[in-house]
């Protein structure tokens, strides 16, 4: 019998079609529980990281047997509720931390090289009509900081050397780096001693709010905050006044608290570079994840554990890095 899935967030054409090919693919646009038909048969739940799945669909969905992630996020998953209903829980490790650096980087270079701004000023007509482009930043010899040294953090400070910057992180177990690199002691004293910081840590409830005031008054006005990571890191009360005061010199926002809507002031402080979670979003990374999510679901339905399941081993449940 052909297995019923749901289907939370749109994927690549290409991957619904196999998607399509195999399952009775149920789709639910924006993870509404209410579209849930209360007697259902629906065996996995394929959704995003940002997405995840609502705790009650446990409940829900008696006959669950995977929550497959496109993404490498578990925040959005209750992953206790999952593993004590035997419901395994898969990611798409080792594909995309590459293009989750280079948006990183993309932000960094085009927020101090003014970019955005260039591009209005030619775009407007404007720089035709006379007026000057103000100066940018230049990236070499500015002092990155990497909060959370996972694949994504690594990725990005190799990146950032290539630019002439100087690399510091923070994390909290050892892990094997450059001799160059700089380990500081905690995430303010990585504020403290760097021009730009990189948030590339998971969230969970004990990085919940890392970024607030202590930090970013330790970041500093001409320090610039990069976020690739998840909103529920940022106290984003304590990041607006920051900016707005202007304790920090900007951010580089790729991800919100409650994604899609964002808090109004980012839509119109000048000193904010904005991005709608795009750090994974392209054809061949997409792609690549894709193709991870569909060998997961076949792998569960041929009842083998699946390759990317994050309950290998049992620190699936402990803070963990990206
Ligand atoms: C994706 C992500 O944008 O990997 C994650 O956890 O949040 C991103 O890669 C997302 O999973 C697709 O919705």
């Amino acid at each position: 019998m052909r297995k019923s899935i749901v289907l939370v967030e749109p994927m690549m054409a290409e991957i619904e079609a196999r998607l399509d090919e195999r399952y009775d693919v149920f789709r639910v646009a924006g993870g509404r529980d209410g579209d849930i038909p209360a007697d259902n048969r629906f065996e996995a739940v394929v959704t995003g990281g940002g997405s995840g799945l609502p705790p009650a669909w446990f409940d829900r969905l008696p006959h669950l047997k995977v929550v497959a992630i496109n993404g490498v996020g578990t925040d959005a998953v209750d992953l206790k509720a999952a593993r004590d209903r035997n419901v395994d829980v898969t990611t798409t490790p080792g594909v995309l931390a590459g293009d989750v650096a280079d948006l990183a980087l993309a932000m960094i270079l085009a927020f101090l090289r003014k970019v955005p701004e260039g591009h209005s000023l030619v775009r407007s007509g404007a720089w035709q009509g006379g007026e000057k482009p103000v100066l940018g930043r230049s990236p070499r010899g500015k002092r990155i900081g990497i909060l959370g040294l996972g694949e994504i953090g690594r990725e990005t400070a190799v990146r950032a050397t290539a630019f002439g910057m100087s690399v510091s992180y923070y994390n909290r177990s050892d892990v094997d780096v450059p001799a160059d690199w700089q380990r500081a002691a905690d995430p303010v004293a990585l504020a403290t001693q760097c021009d730009i910081v990189v948030v590339s840590l998971a969230a969970n409830a004990s990085t919940e709010n890392m970024i607030g005031e202590e930090f970013l008054n330790a970041l500093g006005p001409q320090g610039i905050l990069v976020n690739v990571a998840r909103g529920a890191l940022v106290d984003e009360d304590a990041l607006i006044e920051a900016l707005t005061s202007g304790r920090i010199a900007g951010a580089c926002l790729d991800v919100y608290r409650d994604e899609p809507g964002i808090r109004d002031a980012f839509r119109t402080l000048p000193n904010v570079l904005l991005m709608p979670h795009q750090g994974s979003a392209t054809r061949e990374t997409r792609l690549a994840m894709g193709t991870i999510v569909l060998e997961s679901l076949r792998s569960v339905f041929a009842g083998e554990r699946p390759a990317a399941s994050v309950f290998k081993d049992d620190a699936a449940l402990l803070p963990r890095r990206i």
